[in-house]
């Protein structure tokens, strides 16, 4: 097979001193972390859609970066050469897993007909490159939000027509992903929400979006996917507002439809800072209410109000997302890099240095989270400041046993209570900063 990327090594780990750019200096991916490989603590992912078809087109001007591998794009020949061009990426950086949009997959035609033919072909391609090497498939996924078909929405759609296109998509999405062993299947909200009240019928499109998710479950069990469907929530963009607008949110949404037992959530960073968020409260979110199934790893700019999925750098983030993912066990998915170079990074080489940058960003993340866990403290203090639910009154309280009544007695008799407690969140910042920064 021609080399696509020549000159470009197997990207190594040469320790935190090191300086070569091709090289990763935290990633050492049979390094033991509180008894796990970090690539098992770690489940990179390559996204299809930025790193193999995405060139740099924005809103003011064309793409700069070539992603054509040396093919017409557009052609079945380019699809090929983008699964060549993603093998030998994966394998020179060791990422195991890959995740994909239908359409990244393919060019797409006029007659879903021949897009899915294309899908079949291209997906036994993949097969044989998977086949000999330990890549897999963490999850895939139907784009319905770039097709014009879908300016109202897919599940959300006011046209029956439209809602059994996204229909096939789905059904054929599902096909590829349990063909390619995915561990789990995404739906991104992309259009599902509305631009204004005045024409929407908010409580017929959510009910339709459930309807849609209850066909997949029932399609993707009967031709044997076991693994986990997930909602990856966003607030807006493209649309002025999207239904699964937060982790609590699409949460609330799965339960009421009966849904939460097959879906998971896939938390997206910057999802999470454009809902006003933190990245780890959603993971909190998603963790307490048994949810937390993956994560698109990247990073906004709090100075901008949209979606840039740069890759990530803030080592600060990267931590409190693995403190959540340690506490919760680990993931049932993995870290895809929903992201993509800045424009000006248009080479090659910035392919690989910008998941170089995400690779060692997350690996700090894992080894400064790990030390925060073994450390203690922060566990400790979060265990005294509610301490006084172990006392008798406290146990009465957690048991069901108490009532207003037994309660407003105990308050009455006390008069006035002591203030609850600092909540030493100074403190606590301070520890932090002591275990990241410091020599110890
Ligand atoms: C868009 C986004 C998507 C999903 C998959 O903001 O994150 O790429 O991850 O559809
Ligand atoms: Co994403």
């Amino acid at each position: 097979m021609k080399e696509i990327f020549g000159g470009i090594p197997k990207i190594e780990y040469e320790g935190p001193t090191g300086k070569n750019p091709l090289a990763f200096h935290f990633y050492d991916a049979d390094r033991v972390i509180m008894g796990k490989k970090m690539s098992e603590h770690l489940p990179f992912a390559m996204a299809w859609w930025h790193n193999l078809c995405a060139n740099g087109t924005d809103m003011f001007g064309r793409g700069v970066a070539d992603k054509s591998f040396g093919k017409a794009e557009g052609t079945m020949e380019h699809a090929k050469a983008k699964v060549d061009a993603g093998f030998e990426f994966m394998e020179k950086l060791q990422i195991k897993y890959f995740c994909f949009h239908d359409v990244d997959l393919v060019p797409e035609a006029d007659d879903i007909k021949v897009t899915e033919a294309r899908l079949d072909e291209i997906s036994d391609y993949i097969l044989s490159r998977m086949k000999g090497t330990d890549i897999k498939c963490l999850w895939g996924t139907a784009n319905m939000f770039s097709n014009p078909r879908f300016c109202n929405g897919a599940g959300s759609t006011n046209s029956a027509d439209v809602f059994s296109f996204a229909a096939a998509q789905v059904k054929k999405a599902l096909d590829i992903t349990v063909k390619l062993g995915g561990r789990g299947y995404v739906f991104w909200g992309g259009r599902e929400g509305y631009e204004t009240l005045l024409n929407t019928d908010v409580k017929f499109e959510q009910e339709n979006i459930a309807r849609l998710m209850k066909m997949a479950v029932a399609y993707g069990r009967k031709i044997g996917f076991k693994g986990d469907f997930y909602i990856e929530p966003k607030p807006k963009e493209p649309m002025k507002h999207q239904y699964d607008f937060d982790a609590a949110t699409a949460i609330g949404f799965l339960k009421a439809h009966g849904l939460d037992k097959d879906f998971k959530l896939n938390i997206e960073a910057n999802h999470a800072t454009l809902a006003g968020h933190t990245f780890e409260h959603e993971l909190r979110i998603s963790a307490i209410n048994g949810m937390l199934g993956s994560i698109d790893a990247n990073q906004g700019d709090m100075l901008l109000g949209w979606d840039t999925d740069e890759f990530p750098c803030n080592v600060y983030s990267a931590t409190m997302c693995m403190y959540e993912v340690l506490k919760n066990g680990g993931l049932t998915g993995g870290f895809n890099f929903d992201a993509k170079t800045r424009r000006p990074s248009y080479t090659h080489e910035d392919m690989f240095k910008a998941y170089i940058l995400g690779m060692d960003t997350f690996a700090l993340g894992l080894i400064n989270a790990a030390k925060l866990i073994e450390d203690g403290r922060i566990d400790e203090i979060v265990r005294q400041k509610y301490s006084s639910f172990d006392s008798r009154l406290g146990k009465s309280i957690l048991s069901g046993e108490a009532t207003l009544e037994s309660l407003a007695e105990h308050a009455e008799k006390l008069g006035k209570p002591e203030l609850p407690g600092s909540g030493r969140q100074e403190e606590l910042q301070h520890i932090v900063n002591d275990i990241l920064f410091g020599r110890s």
